[in-house]
């Protein structure tokens, strides 16, 4: 099996990165450096005309989305046991990565490049004042997950690699999280992990 993930360091693609890693599996990381607009290169388009990282290529067949990703990596390399194993547990893993992909990840966009989004520049620290609130309203909610537990479910999984990222880039942000100790925690305790590191090192 040829696998090749595309990943943009500081991106969301971490979780893949990391969670191959993890897996054990055989891959190459071919970097889109964002800030040098690497994602809408007529090659890249090509290849993803969805300009955006994560993607992945199996034996030359592409998949996107983050969660979608995810969930390949963990059925095809089960005994890294990367979601839970129960049916049930596995759902509830799969609504967290869509929640994280689709319930929190926007509102850092709309933070970040808020003049994508709106024209009018007397808005833009309202429309940012909201995505913080939205942000901060569900990550309240993570807070509350977390409570009592070291990793989202009874064992490590891409969940924990997926909110790392979620919650390191509220930091690069500048929001202060610090009043949710325990996705602080959780975010020191997946930091330190030696596969995160290697993900987070690989830049150039
Ligand atoms: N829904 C996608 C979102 C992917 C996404 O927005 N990736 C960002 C990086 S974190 C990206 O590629 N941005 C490039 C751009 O918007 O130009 C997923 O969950 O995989």
């Amino acid at each position: 099996m040829t696998i090749t993930l595309y990943h943009a360091p500081g991106a969301c693609s971490i979780a893949s990165y990391v969670s191959l890693l993890e897996a054990g599996a055989e891959f190459d990381v071919k970097l889109i450096i964002l800030a040098n607009k690497d994602q809408n290169s007529e090659s890249y388009k090509a290849l993803n005309p969805k300009q955006k990282v994560p993607y992945l290529t199996v034996d030359g067949k592409g998949l996107s989305e983050n969660s979608a990703i995810l969930t390949w990596i963990a059925s095809t390399y089960p005994e890294a046991k990367l979601l839970p194993e129960d049916t049930f547990e596995r759902a509830r893993a799969i609504s967290h990565m869509n929640w994280f992909s689709s319930g929190m990840h926007p509102h850092i966009t709309r933070h970040f490049r808020v003049a994508k989004f709106c024209e009018i520049e007397s808005a833009h620290e309202d429309i940012k004042a909201k995505a913080k609130a939205m942000f901060f309203e569900q990550i309240a909610l993570v807070e509350q997950e977390l409570e009592g537990r070291t990793w989202f479910f009874d064992h490590i999984t891409s969940c924990d690699f997926y909110f790392f990222w979620v919650y390191d880039r509220g930091l690069r942000e500048n929001w202060d999280l610090s009043e949710f100790s325990n996705c602080t925690a959780h975010y020191e305790a997946v930091k330190k992990l030696p596969n995160v590191q290697k993900a987070l090192a690989h830049t150039q």
